[in-house]
């Protein structure tokens, strides 16, 4: 599973006072921390609140990579702030995200080519968010004919079912897991899939149970990848345990320290 930590978010109150005030040391005491836990990537989203989303995007990466050389996830609806943060990164980069709105693929494919980047596809377009498979479906589809149109690599290509919360949308659940078993049919290379995991305990109680339980039934459907709180670390034991039972980690008797330690 490639792990996307969520935590560099100006959702979160304690990164939008970061960004506000120009402090560094809370953006890489949290990135540390996310990396510590395990997360493969970092999330960089400047949140609700910034005026100036195209250079506090910058002012967020460049801290992040004063402390550590990981990946990071530039995470905005506006194609603008992304290519202002592509401009600042110095290692392999996650594109955050298209839809499949031409507008958008047709400049954020072609920069995730030319940057050598991974890309999210959001199975969403101006006509709003899908409500059953097929529609989402269909929207895969048409991500997937501009990254081979425009000769991105579809390997590289993370398409996202766009995971509601459970308190408002349960009836959606089973298809949204069953997406991501389907989108691996669309081509062959197939693409990989993805999640934003919190978004389904949004607004509910028991959210650290109901994020697990998700995750490891996404997982059984063959999920690649998710952007999480690498810090909950009851999520990351259901994690690897998933991936222990799909003999996808080699089992021991210390299997959650050995992972740990890799
Ligand atoms: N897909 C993709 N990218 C995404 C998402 C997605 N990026 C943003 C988001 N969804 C994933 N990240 C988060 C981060 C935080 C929360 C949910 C998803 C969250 N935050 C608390 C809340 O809203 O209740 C904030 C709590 C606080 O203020 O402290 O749940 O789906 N590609």
């Amino acid at each position: 599973m490639f792990i996307i930590g969520e935590l560099i978010n100006g959702m979160y109150a304690n990164i939008a006072k970061a960004i506000k005030e120009k402090n560094k040391s809370i953006v890489q005491k949290c990135a540390l921390e996310q990396i510590k836990a395990g997360a493969d990537a970092l999330d960089v989203n400047c949140g609700p609140a910034s005026k100036e989303p195209s250079s506090d995007i910058q002012w967020l990466i460049e801290a992040i990579q004063e402390v550590a050389s990981v990946s990071l996830s530039l995470d905005s609806s506006k194609p603008k702030v992304i290519e202002s943060g592509l401009k600042a990164v110095k290692n392999k980069v996650i594109i955050n995200s298209t839809t499949a709105d031409s507008d958008k693929l047709d400049i954020l494919v072609p920069l995730a080519k030319k940057y050598n980047a991974k890309l999210i596809g959001l199975t969403i377009s101006s006509k709003g968010i899908p409500q059953n498979k097929d529609q989402r479906l269909e929207l895969a589809a048409t991500i997937v004919a501009s990254c081979l149109d425009n000769g991105f690599p579809v390997e590289e290509l993370y398409l996202d079912p766009i995971v509601m919360p459970v308190n408002v949308a349960q009836a959606e659940m089973r298809d949204i897991l069953e997406s991501i078993r389907e989108f691996r049919i669309i081509s062959d290379p197939p693409p990989k899939s993805i999640v934003g995991l919190s978004n389904v305990s949004q607004g509910a109680s028991a959210r650290s149970l109901i994020n697990r339980t998700f995750l490891v039934m996404a997982i059984s459907f063959g999920l690649d990848a998710a952007i999480l709180d690498p810090c909950d670390s009851e999520l990351m034991d259901a994690l690897i345990s998933a991936e222990l039972i799909l003999n996808k980690q080699i089992y021991c008797d210390s299997y959650l320290d050995a992972y740990r330690k890799k």
